[in-house]
């Protein structure tokens, strides 16, 4: 007989869903943040990706550099270590994925666990040692503003519309003060992702936080909407693609309080006429407070990211449309692929 052929193993699809299956596994945990290490692990693809330089042809996912000092102690990745070390149990469960497959396959698992698109991913990426190390200022500075942002994005390949759809990720997570500084989230629900974050920044009135730290803009949100039925939901937000769990605005609050009143007195008048009115469920009512960055907030003041800005607020599975697109080509900054790399998607694990 001829002796069986023993090669290099060579994974495959089934390979990258047992990957993706562990990722979803581990993301959840009560004690960390909101409960998920989702928000970080979009942050820590976004910025292994994002150091892409298309004229030099340096940075990017290709390389999972920022496990060497200079680049792990960069001001933009403090923080990111909670992420990496989040997945450690995962590479030495699958030691034959790459340090830069794995990150970015994190992002792609992070994103759609989150209720986001499907996102599109090649594996193939290759790990590269301290010397491709990228300096440190190429991942965008929160507290400047447009220009900055087309300088960053532009020298990475991104038009106008890209650069609004990917900031669109910061309907997740939430700002650290002792990672970057700055302190809170940007919407009410930051593990789902949602198109809120738009929506939040055309329609609130932000304010400059009064504060010591960098300066950020606030708003405090009253928020009665999220505890009402949604059949009782306001007819003026139930024809857009808003989730359930979406951020209402100050308006749609107080027809769904005008609306809880008037079923209230009307079961009150028919069911039990003898007994006293009963008052709305007040107390379940409450705020937050929400933030947004200086280069978050120059997405609505710029006319031409403004656009883009009210199409994905009105058009939720238009922006996720455009977000995985935009993510995909990020994700793939920079990485050669071999002829013929098949494109793979996985199922979210709620499909399974
Ligand atoms: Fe971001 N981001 N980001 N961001 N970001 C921060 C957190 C997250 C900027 C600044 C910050 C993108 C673009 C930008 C996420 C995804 C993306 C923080 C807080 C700052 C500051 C960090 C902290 O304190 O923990 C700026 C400026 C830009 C310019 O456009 C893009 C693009 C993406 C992904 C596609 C996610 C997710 C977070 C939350 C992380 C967490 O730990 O909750």
């Amino acid at each position: 007989f001829p002796a069986p052929k023993t090669g290099p193993f060579v994974p495959t699809k089934e390979d990258y869903q047992k990957v993706y299956t562990a990722i979803a596994d581990i993301l959840e945990d009560n004690d960390y943040d909101d409960g998920s290490y989702g928000p970080v692990l979009v942050r820590l693809a976004w910025h292994a990706s994002g150091t892409y330089d298309k004229d030099t042809k340096t940075g990017g996912s290709n390389g999972a550099t920022m496990r060497f000092s200079p680049e792990s102690d960069h001001g933009a990745n403090a923080g990111l270590k909670a992420a990496r070390d989040r997945l450690e149990p995962i590479k030495a469960q699958f030691p034959w994925i790459t340090y830069s497959d794995l990150w970015i396959l994190a992002g792609v698992c992070a994103i759609q666990e989150m209720g986001g698109p499907t996102i599109p991913f090649r594996a193939g990426r290759q790990d590269r040692d301290v010397s491709a190390c990228t300096p440190d200022g190429r991942l965008p500075d929160a507290s400047k503003v447009q220009d900055h942002l087309r300088a960053i994005f532009g020298r990475m390949g991104f038009s106008d519309q890209e650069i609004v759809a990917l900031t669109g990720a910061h309907a997740l997570g939430r700002c650290h003060t002792d990672r970057s500084g700055y302190d809170g989230p940007w919407t009410f629900s930051p593990t789902m992702l949602t198109n809120d974050f738009f929506q939040l920044l055309l329609k609130e009135k932000w304010q400059w936080k009064k504060w010591n730290g960098p300066a950020q803009y606030e708003v405090c949100v009253f928020y009665l909407f999220s505890l009402i039925p949604p059949d009782l939901a306001s007819p003026s937000s139930s024809s857009d693609s808003t989730s359930v769990v979406g951020y209402k605005s100050w308006e749609d609050n107080l027809a769904a309080w005008y609306m809880l009143l008037q079923t209230h007195n009307s079961t009150d008048d028919a069911n039990t006429a003898n007994t006293p009115s009963s008052s709305p469920p007040t107390q379940d009512a409450g705020s937050k407070k929400l933030m947004m960055l200086p280069a978050d907030m120059s997405l609505v003041k710029d006319k031409n990211f403004r656009k883009h800005v009210e199409l994905y607020a009105k058009d939720q599975d238009k922006f996720f449309e455009d977000f995985s697109k935009a993510v995909t080509k990020l994700f793939e900054l920079g990485v050669p692929f071999k002829e013929g790399t098949e494109t793979w998607t996985f199922k979210p694990s709620t499909e399974e």
